[in-house]
C-alpha cells in the first residue's frame, strides 16, 4: 500500500495541488497530519532535472524536482541567460545524485548540505543549480501544505506586489512618449534609459576600430555622451510627466565610480526613485562615499553572488533597495534570509526581474514580495503568449502590480513537451564587449 493509500485509509488525503486542482485540505488537521504521517516512510525526491527552454528567445532554466508521491513534483527557477549549460550539468551531474533519496521536507538542511557538496561555493554557476533544487522543494511544500508559498512564509503584508516596468528611447523625447504609454497602463514607477545601457547609441568615435585593434562586432560606449543624455532625459521626462511619477534609472557599472557619483548629484533635483547599480560590485568600496555626497536612493545587488558582497553594504546602510536576482544568490531560501537582514537596517527588496528569470523565478520574487515588510518595488516584464503557454500559471500584471497565481506552491507549472520545442538560440549568450573608444574594456 503506497503512501496516498495509507492516507486515504485513515480518511486523509495528501494534499497534492497542481494548479489549484488541490483536493480539499480539510481532511488533514495539522494534529491529524503528524499521526496519520507516523511511522509513513518521509516523502523521497526521486529525481531532479533541468529543463532549458527559451519561449521568448532567452535562455531560461527551471528545475523540476520528483518525488516518491505519484504526481507530486515541484518546480524552482536557475536561469543564468549568458552560461545556462554548466547551471544544466551541475544539476543533472551533481545536485541530482546528490538529492536523490533525500526527504523532500527538509528545505534548509538540503540547502546548507548541497551549498557545501561543491565544497568551493557562491559562485554564479552553482549558486543557480542550487536555487533551483531550492525553489522546487518550496514549491512542493506548498503544494503539500495546499497553501501558495507566501502563506508559507507568513502571509500578506499587501493586496498585490507594485511594479516598475522598462521605458527608453534613442531620445528625452523618445523616452518621454514611452512614459506616458507606460503610465496609461498604470505603473507609478518607471524605468528610464536613454538607448542601452550607457547610451552606446550616442559615441561617436570607434577608434579602436580604425586601428584594427579587437574586433569590429565589439561595440562603443563613452562616458560623456551617456552621462549629458541621461541629465537631459531626465529633465525632460519630469518636467513634461510631472512630479508624482516615480523615476528609476540603470547605470549599469558603465562609468567610473566618481562619474557616476557626480551623475546621481547632478540627478538629485529630478528626484530619482532609485539610481541602479552605479559601481561595479568590484568597487563596493565607494558606496560610503556615494552616501556622503547625496541622499538619492540607491539599489544595488544583481550581479551579487556571495554575502561578502551584501551584507556589510545593508548593514551599514549604504543601499536603501537589494536587487539580487535570487537564483545567483541560491535560491529563495538565501533572498528571505536577505529581506529579513534588510527589514533590520530598512532596507527594501526590489529583486531583479528582467526577461532572463524565468516565469517561476518571478513568482518566487512575488511570493516573498506578499510576504516581506521591507517590499521596496518589483521589477516586472512582459511575458508572451508562448511563454505563457509554457508556463502556466505565470504571474500576471494588472495596472502596475503583480498577481501570482493562487495555487498551492508558487502556481506555476510547465509544459514540457511545449518547452521542448523553443530550443536555446544558436548564439551561446555570452556577451559581446563593450569598450571605450580607446578599446579599453567596459564592465557591462
Ligand atoms: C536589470 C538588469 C538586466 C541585466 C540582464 C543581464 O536591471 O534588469 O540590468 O537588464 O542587464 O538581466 O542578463
Ligand atoms: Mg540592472
Amino acid at each position: 500500500m503506497d503512501r496516498r493509500d495509507m492516507l486515504k485509509a485513515l480518511g486523509l488525503s495528501t494534499a497534492v495541488g497542481a494548479l489549484g486542482m488541490a483536493r480539499p485540505q480539510d481532511d488533514i488537521a495539522a494534529n491529524n497530519f503528524a499521526k496519520a504521517t507516523k511511522g509513513l516512510p518521509p516523502l523521497k525526491i526521486t529525481n531532479v532535472k533541468a529543463i532549458l527552454t527559451a519561449p521568448q528567445r532567452i535562455r531560461l532554466c527551471v528545475v523540476k524536482v520528483e518525488t516518491s508521491e505519484p504526481g507530486l513534483y515541484g518546480l524552482g527557477c536557475a536561469t543564468f541567460n549568458q552560461r545556462p549549460l554548466p547551471v544544466a550539468v551541475s544539476v543533472d551531474e551533481y545536485l541530482a545524485p546528490f538529492a536523490k533519496g533525500r526527504d523532500v521536507d527538509n528545505i534548509e538542511d538540503m540547502w546548507q548540505n548541497a551549498y557545501t557538496s561543491s565544497y568551493w561555493r557562491n559562485g554564479p554557476v552553482l549558486n543557480n543549480a542550487l536555487s533551483g533544487l531550492d525553489q522546487a522543494l518550496w514549491d512542493i511544500k506548498g503544494k503539500r501544505a495546499n497553501m501558495p508559498v507566501y502563506q508559507l512564509l507568513g502571509g500578506k503584508c499587501r493586496f498585490a506586489v507594485d511594479c516598475y516596468t522598462h521605458c527608453s528611447g534613442n531620445s528625452p523625447e523618445r523616452v518621454e512618449q514611452s512614459v506616458r504609454r507606460a503610465m496609461e497602463r498604470g505603473f507609478r514607477h518607471i524605468r528610464i534609459q536613454c538607448g542601452g545601457y550607457g547610451s552606446p547609441h550616442l559615441t561617436k568615435g570607434a577608434h579602436f576600430k580604425d586601428a584594427d585593434f579587437a574586433l569590429p562586432s565589439d561595440s562603443t560606449m563613452e562616458v560623456r555622451p551617456y552621462v549629458e543624455a541621461t541629465v537631459e532625459m531626465f529633465d525632460r521626462v519630469r518636467s513634461a510627466c510631472g512630479a508624482s511619477i516615480e523615476l528609476l534609472h540603470d547605470i549599469h557599472e558603465r562609468i567610473p565610480p566618481l562619474e557616476a557619483i557626480n551623475l546621481i548629484k547632478r540627478l538629485e533635483p529630478y528626484r530619482p526613485f532609485f539610481i541602479e547599480d552605479p559601481f561595479s560590485p568590484e568597487d563596493n568600496g565607494y558606496f560610503k562615499l556615494l552616501r556622503q555626497q547625496t541622499s538619492v536612493p540607491i539599489a544595488m545587488g544583481e550581479l551579487f553572488n556571495n554575502p561578502h558582497e551584501w551584507v556589510e553594504l545593508m548593514s551599514q546602510r549604504l543601499i536603501d533597495f537589494i536587487r539580487v536576482h535570487i537564483s545567483q544568490v541560491g535560491g529563495l531560501s538565501v533572498a528571505r534570509k536577505i529581506a529579513t537582514l534588510g527589514e533590520w537596517f530598512n532596507v527594501r527588496s526590489a529583486w531583479h526581474g528582467p526577461g532572463d528569470v524565468s516565469p517561476v523565478g518571478h513568482a518566487a520574487n512575488a511570493h516573498l514580495d506578499l510576504a516581506i515588510w521591507n517590499f521596496g518595488i518589483q521589477e516586472a516584464v512582459h511575458f508572451s503568449d508562448e511563454t505563457r503557454e509554457v508556463f502556466p500559471g505565470s504571474p500576471t500584471v494588472e495596472k502596475g502590480y503583480m498577481y501570482v497565481n493562487e495555487a498551492p506552491g508558487f502556481g506555476v507549472d510547465i509544459d514540457q513537451k511545449l518547452a521542448a520545442k523553443f530550443a536555446l538560440p544558436e548564439h551561446p549568450g555570452y556577451w559581446t564587449p563593450v569598450r571605450r573608444p580607446d578599446g579599453t574594456a567596459v564592465r557591462p
